[in-house]
């Protein structure tokens, strides 16, 4: 397999980038296939040069499809994250952004049919259990990845790709607040505990003596804040259901502010040991729902909006998400809208596997 190389779509998918395959060319066995992947990125090293990597997180990651298993649905998707720097790969979280991709990929596999001018594609989110819808442009058979769409974090217009959600609340850790309340105190810091798509531990970035405005290169230099905030999160990852999570990606720490350009609320992110240069879609949808919970850390810097529009402001500008509350305020349906890009359709070859994993 590895001889020959395998069949493999380079994506952006929202703004992060990733290798989408066919789970059926890769082998079944999780611990053989998570050492290619490795060998395929080139992780662990900073720089990824031996691989395909982008040497950051958030161009490190791939999705595997299959035909669904489910009559609700038409894809399977798995999303694992390759760590850069470790010889890591993990399936304890999704990706909004690489789901982006998906849709678009299924169809140039010809796992789903073009269905008219726009193609509904529901994928079933493996790692979570939950489906998504995705309508993809499809003008002519065939689908265009061309369009006047912009998203804050990806230069130029591409065709839109909404995205819709239901049912996410305890996506991974069984309850939208899995410690059952709205905030704990962690090392003297309220913090809200919640998993709404993704478990996230949302706190007050002044709490941590910052403005929140702060750039993604200044926090990540900061290795005393990095430090305060990894120990904030061990203990959260108990109390979340997660258990140790020293070797997972998740849950993830946000860091909120009053929003600065007219949006709901100012956001850091940290994924959970770099900050993401923007924001993870779920990562969005849960920080945007811990504005709506009174007496939450968010809820005291949020300007909650009329409608259901929440911009989540980032880094490099704003994710709107919608949000549809019951009238008990519980979140029935989200959604955002992504685009994403095919840049390389080819064979990949992993090199040797030795000194991985
Ligand atoms: O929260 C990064 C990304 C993500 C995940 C991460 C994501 C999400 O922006 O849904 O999209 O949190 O590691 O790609």
């Amino acid at each position: 397999m590895a001889e020959q190389g395998i069949p493999c779509l380079w994506m952006r998918g929202g703004t992060s980038k990733g290798a989408y395959f066919l789970a059926s060319d890769l082998p079944s066995d999780a611990a053989l296939r998570d050492r290619l992947l490795l060998a395929i990125m080139g992780s662990p090293d900073i720089r990824q040069i031996d691989g395909i990597g982008g040497a950051d997180p958030l161009t490190s990651k791939v999705a595997l499809l299959s035909p669904s298993t489910r009559s609700d649905a038409d894809v399977d998707y798995l999303f694992l994250q390759v760590f850069v720097d470790q010889p890591l790969v993990s399936d304890a979280q999704g990706c909004g952004n690489i789901l982006a991709g998906v849709g678009p990929a299924a169809l140039e596999r010809g796992l789903v049919a073009v269905a008219g001018e726009e193609t509904p594609v529901r994928i079933h989110m493996l790692n979570t259990g939950e489906i998504a819808t995705a309508i993809v442009a499809t003008p002519g058979g065939r689908v265009s990845y061309r369009g006047d769409h912009a998203i804050d974090g990806v230069s130029g217009h591409h065709a839109s790709i909404p995205l819709m959600f239901s049912n996410i609340a305890g996506s991974m850790t069984g309850a939208l607040l899995p410690s059952g309340r709205v905030a704990d105190v962690i090392d003297g810091i309220a913090c809200t505990l919640i998993d709404n798509g993704m478990p996230c531990v949302v706190l007050r970035a002044s709490d941590l003596g910052l403005t929140g405005q702060e750039s993604r290169e200044v926090l990540d230099g900061d290795a005393a804040l990095k430090a305060r905030i990894e120990a904030i999160r061990l203990q959260a990852g108990r109390l979340m259901n997660l258990g140790d999570v020293r070797d997972k990606s998740v849950p993830k720490m946000t860091l909120v502010a009053p929003p600065q350009s007219g949006g709901v609320v100012g956001t850091r992110s940290f994924i959970p040991h770099r900050c993401h240069a923007s924001i993870g879609v779920f990562a969005a949808i849960s920080a945007a729902t811990a504005c709506t919970l009174p007496g939450s850390p968010a809820a005291s810097v949020a300007r909650l909006p009329s409608g259901g529009t929440f911009a989540i402001e980032h880094p490099s500008g704003a994710m709107e998400v919608q949000l549809e509350l019951a009238e008990d305020g519980s979140v029935l349906r989200a959604g955002t809208l992504r685009s994403a890009r095919k840049l390389f359709d080819g064979r990949v070859f992993p090199g040797p596997l030795a000194n991985r994993a």
